[in-house]
């Protein structure tokens, strides 16, 4: 396990913003790309959009949507499998392939219907260009193009970052790094997300990374108030 050390209390502001990740049905046990409990941060996740919204804070779902003909999946690469290793030159599309996910307008592209929609200020769509994928919930993973997030943040005077959902290990880790490189002070919320571990060990290397990064580590605890 990777040491962590938590924020104690804390009070949520109007200049904070939550980011919940990914919460849709393929990424939740009986989706296409199940992620191992992902189910079981749902109420967590609506329990302190509550004290968000309480405090004034801003609260953003990022919504993964891809073209059918996404390349980030196996099914459009001859003779792959869902978790063979493929990386593209400018890091558009890797380091693994992914089963068909998250296709625009299927069912397993919709958010769990237990998640509180009526929280979200913002809704955050990512991956919709078929050669290039979107794991972090600002830009692309060539870097070349953003998803609007950044921008959306900073018209409402966001200074801190709260980041949750779905994988912990990919479009959760992409997005607090972002957040933290576009100079947000961001927080972690661990027990509200859960990873993939894709390839093995891959959790450790996000949780690590972040920490040496100087990213924050939250628990639930903390924030109920
Ligand atoms: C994700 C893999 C592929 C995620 C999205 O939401 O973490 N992972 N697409
Ligand atoms: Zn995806």
């Amino acid at each position: 396990m990777v040491e962590l050390d938590f924020e104690k209390s804390f009070e949520i502001n109007k200049n904070d913003a939550l980011i919940i990740v990914d919460m849709q049905y393929d990424f939740i046990p009986g989706g296409s790309l199940p992620v191992e409990e992902g189910d079981l941060i749902i109420k967590g996740i609506n329990e302190i959009g509550i004290v968000f919204k309480k405090n004034k804070a801003k609260i953003v779902f990022t919504q993964d949507w891809h073209p059918k003909n996404h390349l980030s999946f196996a099914s459009n690469h001859k003779g792959k499998s869902p978790g063979d290793e493929f990386s593209s030159e400018d890091g558009a599309i890797g380091p693994v392939l992914w089963p068909d996910h998250c296709v625009q307008g299927t069912k397993g592209a919709n958010f769990h219907k237990n998640l509180n929609l009526k929280l979200a200020d913002k809704i955050i769509k990512k991956g919709m260009n078929p050669k290039v994928d979107s794991y972090s919930g600002f830009q692309d993973n060539d870097k070349k193009s953003e998803t609007g997030l950044r921008e959306y943040l900073n018209s409402k005077k966001i200074k801190r970052l709260f980041v949750c959902g779905l994988a912990l290990d990919y479009c959760c880790y992409y997005t607090a790094m972002d957040g933290f490189e576009f100079g947000y002070e961001v927080f972690f919320l661990v027990d509200l997300t859960r990873g993939v571990d894709v390839p093995e060990g891959n959790i450790k290397t996000a949780l690590e990374t972040m920490k040496k990064t100087g990213i924050k580590f939250l628990n639930i605890e903390s924030l109920k108030q």
